[in-house]
């Protein structure tokens, strides 16, 4: 099941809005075939695990264990079901790390393959499994995009972004570069009007290779200027906001009714657009906003250590998840929380 769980690595960056899987033959204590889900869209796991099965190996098919990150599919989406060519390659054992949570599978890999007369074992590496598509579970069990709540703050707890201060710059240029390896892994990056006023910034990733995520801003009034760096149509940005909605070109106006809290209005529409997963890079009323609600998954702060001059705004405590790491990068300290009442792993 490690081996899978490695393989299934290899599609990050290339598999979503498909979870990641993995999946080993084995016979007898010898891997006969290995295979993992590669490009969305494309083959399963076990597809290409069965078709890398050598033609001397072939007739022990029928003889071999298989294991698989992720519960088989047993729908017909851009692919044929999964349990249905196990089935009928006639392995005879299935071990599986976790189920699919996805509405067409959920269960019925299982069934079928069990109606069938496979032998299913299901949870191993259980937790392991689950956290490696933490976005896609989180995604289809909650009806909800992944949360990553992350900010910078000064050792005194200040965030940037005051309206009446100067500009302060809290992190250090490796932190800056951790930042954008963050927003290169998710699907969508969010910030509250002030933060997209006074901070004026492009949430694209530029110092790491990969993909950028969809820029999110929260403007229920319309009242943020179209010369800002987030209008510059380089990337898709969508616009929560009170009074229109209207597509144009990589700009989404998407209306939502006015609301004090409009954190689950814009979950909800996250969800009907697929967003699977959302960094959320502040300001401070829209970072507690998700506390408040008790909506985050992972809580990444970044503190710097030394004195930072300028007033800057109090930063969300940070203290209301559970501490899973710390590390300091030069001048700064890194903590990471996840929050045990909704994490899947
Ligand atoms: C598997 N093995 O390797 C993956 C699975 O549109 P499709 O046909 O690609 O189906 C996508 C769904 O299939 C996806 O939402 C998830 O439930 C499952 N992914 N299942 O048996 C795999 N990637
Ligand atoms: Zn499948």
């Amino acid at each position: 099941m490690q081996r899978c769980i490695q393989l299934a690595t290899a599609g990050a960056g290339y598999v979503a809005p498909n979870p990641m899987v993995g999946a080993v033959l084995v016979h007898e204590n010898r891997i006969i075939g290995e295979g993992y889900h590669q490009a969305y869209g494309g083959p399963h796991a076990e597809v290409h695990c069965l078709n890398s099965v050598s033609e001397a190996d072939r007739h022990l098919i029928s003889q071999s264990v298989m294991y698989v990150s992720l519960e088989p599919c047993a729908h017909f989406g851009k692919t044929p079901p999964c349990a249905d060519l196990i089935i009928e390659k006639k392995v005879p054992q299935v071990v599986i790390g976790c189920r699919d949570p996805f509405k067409q599978v959920d269960g019925k890999g299982v069934e079928k393959l069990q109606t069938a007369g496979v032998q299913v074992t299901i949870g191993v590496l259980q937790q392991e499994c689950r956290s490696l598509n933490k976005r896609f579970i989180t995604f289809h069990k909650h009806h909800r995009p992944y949360i990553i709540l992350k900010w910078a703050q000064t050792a005194n707890g200040k965030m940037a972004g005051d309206p009446g201060g100067e500009r302060l710059l809290i992190s250090n240029e490796f932190t800056n570069r951790l930042v954008h390896k963050w927003r290169s892994e998710e699907a969508a990056i969010l910030v509250g009007t002030n933060t997209a006023l006074f901070d004026d910034p492009a949430l694209t990733n530029r110092l790491w290779n990969g993909p950028g995520p969809v820029r999110l801003v929260v403007d229920m009034n319309l009242r943020l200027p179209s010369s800002l760096q987030l209008f510059n149509k380089k990337v898709r940005t969508i616009v929560f906001n009170s009074l229109k909605h209207e597509e144009q070109e990589n700009l989404l106006y998407y209306q939502v009714t006015h609301d004090v809290n409009p954190v689950h209005q814009i979950l909800n529409a996250l969800y009907q657009l697929k967003i699977q997963s959302v960094l959320v890079e502040g300001g401070a009323q829209l970072l507690q906003s998700f506390i408040d609600e008790g909506l985050w998954d992972e809580m990444r702060v970044i503190t710097n250590n030394e004195q930072v001059v300028g007033h800057g705004l109090p930063a969300p405590r940070m203290l209301t998840g559970q501490l899973q790491q710390q590390e300091t990068l030069f001048s700064d300290t890194l903590h990471y929380f996840v929050n045990p009442q909704t994490l899947v792993h």
